[in-house]
C-alpha cells in the first residue's frame, strides 16, 4: 500500500548572516565612484532610485549591506553605490557613464546566485534590475513571454497560470531570482528534464553592452538562422559581457495533469535501474527525477521543509527519489504512474522500499517542497560549501562517500568543523549537488575540500559547474572543465565585448 501525506510549496528567500570572504581578492584597475559620478548618475535617475553613501545621496551604509552581500553570506563587497534602473535607457546611460570613467558594473538580479557571481569584489557600482519588472507582451498561440529582466521568476509563472502557460523552468530560489538573472546564470532548475536548458528556451535577449550600447535582439521567432546566434553568448554569461534588459521565451503549455511521487530506496544502487525502468514505463510523461540521499532527507525535515514521511516510509531507506509526471490525460497519467508504482513493489527483488503519492495540489506541493526546500535547510544547518558537478549518475554516492572520507583523513570532519556532507540533485541531468555543511566558513576546510573536489570531477570527465555558475567561487577551477584554447577564446570575446572590463570584474575568467 502506499502512504499519503499533505504539502506546502514553500519559496525560499534570503536571511541575513554576518560572514567573511575566504577568497583572494582577483587584481583589476578600476576607478571607484566619487560625488561627481554620483551627481552624474542623478541627472539619470530619480534620486529615489539611487542608494549611495556619497554627496548628493549620502544613504547609511548599512542600506547597501544586502546589495554587498550574497544569499549565502559568504562574499561581500564594498559597493558605495548602487542603482535601481526602470528603463533600458536608464541603463544605458549608467553603463555608458562607467565605461568612459572606468567604473565596474556589477548587474544585480533577485541576488539568489550560489557563487558569489552578483555581489561586487570591491567598490564596483551594483546595478540591480528590481525595478525593471514589466511584462511586454504574451501571445497565447505561440506562448512566446517578452519581459523586463528584473521580473521575479514566481511572478511570470502566476502572471501565466491563468492563461494555462507555464515557464519552463522552475528552482527553489522562484520567490526572488529575476528571469534576467536565470538566463545570465543559464539556470537549470527542476524542469529542465522537460523542457531543456534556456539555450533553447529564450528565443531573444535585448542586452546593454559594456560601453552602454543597446544590442536589440528580442526576437520572438521560434527559428532564425540569420548567422551566429549572438545571444547565446549573454546565456550563462553571468554579467560579466553585458546587462541583459529583456528576454523573449518560450513558455509551455500547462499540463493537464501533474503528480508526484517521493520512493524511498533501500540502497543508492537501485537508483540507476529506477531510472532506466522509470524512463520505460512513463515515457513521455515523466517530467522530472530528483535524487535526495538520507542526509539531506533529515536535513530537510529537521528544518521544516515540507513535511515529514511516515517513519514507516523512511525506515531502512538509505535515499530518495522524486518522480513528477506531467502529460494531458489524467486517467492515463495515473494509470501509467500506478502500473509503474505497483510493478516497482512486487517485484522479486523490489528496488523500492516504499512510495509516498500525492493526492492534492496541496499534497504535490508538500512533496516537491522537500526537494525544494535543502538548500534553506542547509543554510540553516549551517554554512556550506556548494559544489554543482555534473558527472555520471552512477558516481554520485561515489563523490559523497570519498569527499566525506577525504574530510575525515584531514581532521575536519568533527563537532565544530564540518556537520555534514550530503548529495542531492537532478538525477536527470546528471547533476549532483555535493553540500559540505560546517560550522563556519574556515580556511582549514576550504583546503581540504579544493582542489580536491574538482580533481574528483576531472577523474570522472566531469563539469566543475553544471548550473549555478563559475562566478567569483570557481575562476581558479575553471580550467579542470575548459580546455586552454576554449578559455583563450572565452578571454577574446570578454575584450571584444568589453575591452575596459568593466562589466561584473573579477567573475568568470581567472
Ligand atoms: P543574481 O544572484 O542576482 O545574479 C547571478 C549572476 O547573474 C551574477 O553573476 C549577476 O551578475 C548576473 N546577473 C543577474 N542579473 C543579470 C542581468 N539582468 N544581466 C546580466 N547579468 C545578470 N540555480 C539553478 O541553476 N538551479 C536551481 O535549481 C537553483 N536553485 C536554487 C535554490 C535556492 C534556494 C537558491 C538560493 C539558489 C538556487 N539556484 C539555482 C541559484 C540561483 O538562484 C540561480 O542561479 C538564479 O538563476 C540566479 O538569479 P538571480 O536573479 O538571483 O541572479
Ligand atoms: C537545487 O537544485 C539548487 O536545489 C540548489 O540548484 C543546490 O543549494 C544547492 O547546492
Ligand atoms: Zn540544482
Amino acid at each position: 500500500m502506499l502512504s499519503r501525506h499533505l504539502a506546502r510549496r514553500i519559496a525560499s528567500r534570503s536571511t541575513p548572516r554576518v560572514v567573511r570572504l575566504s577568497h583572494s581578492l582577483p587584481d583589476f584597475q578600476l576607478n571607484s565612484v566619487n560625488e561627481q559620478d554620483v551627481e552624474h548618475f542623478s541627472k539619470i535617475l530619480p534620486k529615489t532610485s539611487i542608494l549611495s553613501t556619497l554627496a548628493p545621496i549620502s544613504t547609511e551604509s548599512s542600506e547597501l549591506e544586502p546589495y554587498n552581500t550574497d544569499w549565502m553570506n559568504k562574499y561581500h563587497g564594498k559597493s558605495n553605490t548602487v542603482m535601481r534602473p526602470r528603463t533600458t535607457q536608464e541603463v544605458s546611460e549608467i553603463v555608458k557613464w562607467c565605461h568612459e570613467r572606468r567604473i565596474g558594473v556589477v548587474p544585480q538580479g533577485g541576488n539568489t546566485g550560489l557563487v558569489g557571481g552578483g555581489v561586487p569584489v570591491r567598490d564596483e557600482v551594483v546595478l540591480n534590475l528590481g525595478s525593471m519588472n514589466k511584462i511586454r507582451s504574451f501571445d497565447p498561440v505561440s506562448g512566446i513571454l517578452v519581459a523586463d529582466a528584473g521580473c521575479i521568476l514566481e511572478s511570470l509563472s502566476e502572471y501565466l497560470a491563468p492563461q494555462n502557460h507555464i515557464m519552463p523552468l522552475d528552482l527553489g530560489a522562484k520567490g526572488s531570482c529575476h528571469i534576467g538573472g536565470n538566463v545570465a546564470t543559464n539556470a537549470g532548475g527542476l524542469r529542465l528534464l522537460r523542457y531543456g536548458s534556456l539555450h533553447g528556451s529564450v528565443l531573444g535577449l535585448e542586452v546593454v553592452l559594456p560601453d552602454g550600447t543597446i544590442l536589440d535582439q528580442l526576437s520572438v521567432l521560434r527559428k532564425d538562422n540569420t548567422g551566429y546566434d549572438l545571444k547565446q553568448l549573454f546565456i550563462g554569461s553571468e554579467g560579466t559581457l553585458g546587462i541583459i534588459t529583456g528576454v523573449s521565451i518560450l513558455t509551455a503549455p500547462a499540463p493537464n495533469s501533474s503528480n508526484n511521487v517521493i520512493l524511498a530506496l533501500p540502497s543508492f544502487d537501485n537508483v540507476k535501474p529506477l531510472f532506466k525502468e522509470a524512463k520505460r514505463q512513463l515515457s513521455e510523461i515523466m517530467s522530472a527525477f530528483e535524487f535526495i540521499d538520507r542526509t539531506a532527507y533529515d536535513l530537510a525535515v529537521k528544518h521544516g521543509q515540507g513535511r515529514a514521511l511516515n517513519e514507516g516510509d523512511v525506515e531502512g531507506a538509505e535515499c530518495f527519489v522524486l518522480v513528477e509526471t506531467s502529460g494531458g490525460n489524467r486517467e492515463h497519467d495515473e494509470a501509467k504512474l500506478n502500473g509503474l508504482l505497483e510493478s516497482l513493489l512486487e517485484a522479486d527483488q523490489p528496488l523500492i522500499n516504499t512510495g509516498v503519492l500525492s493526492q492534492s495540489p496541496a499534497q504535490f506541493s508538500q512533496l516537491w517542497a522537500i526537494r525544494e526546500g535543502i538548500t534553506e535547510a542547509v543554510s540553516k544547518e549551517g554554512k556550506a560549501y556548494k559544489y554543482d558537478i555534473s558527472i555520471p549518475l552512477g558516481s554520485f554516492k561515489e563523490v559523497v562517500d570519498t569527499t566525506r572520507e577525504h574530510l575525515r583523513s584531514k581532521g575536519v570532519l568533527h563537532d565544530g568543523a564540518v556537520k555534514h556532507v550530503i548529495g542531492y540533485g537532478h538525477v536527470g541531468d546528471g547533476n549532483l549537488h555535493l553540500n559540505i555543511v560546517a560550522e563556519a566558513y574556515t580556511q582549514e576546510i576550504e583546503d581540504a575540500l579544493e582542489p580536491f573536489v574538482y580533481e574528483l570531477v576531472a577523474k570522472y570527465k566531469g563539469s566543475v559547474s553544471a548550473e549555478h555558475g563559475i562566478g567569483l567561487m570557481k575562476t581558479h577551477a575553471l580550467h579542470y572543465s575548459k580546455n586552454a584554447t576554449s578559455i583563450d577564446l572565452m578571454r577574446r570575446i570578454k575584450s571584444l565585448f568589453d575591452p575596459h572590463g568593466i562589466m561584473n570584474p573579477g567573475k568568470v575568467l581567472p
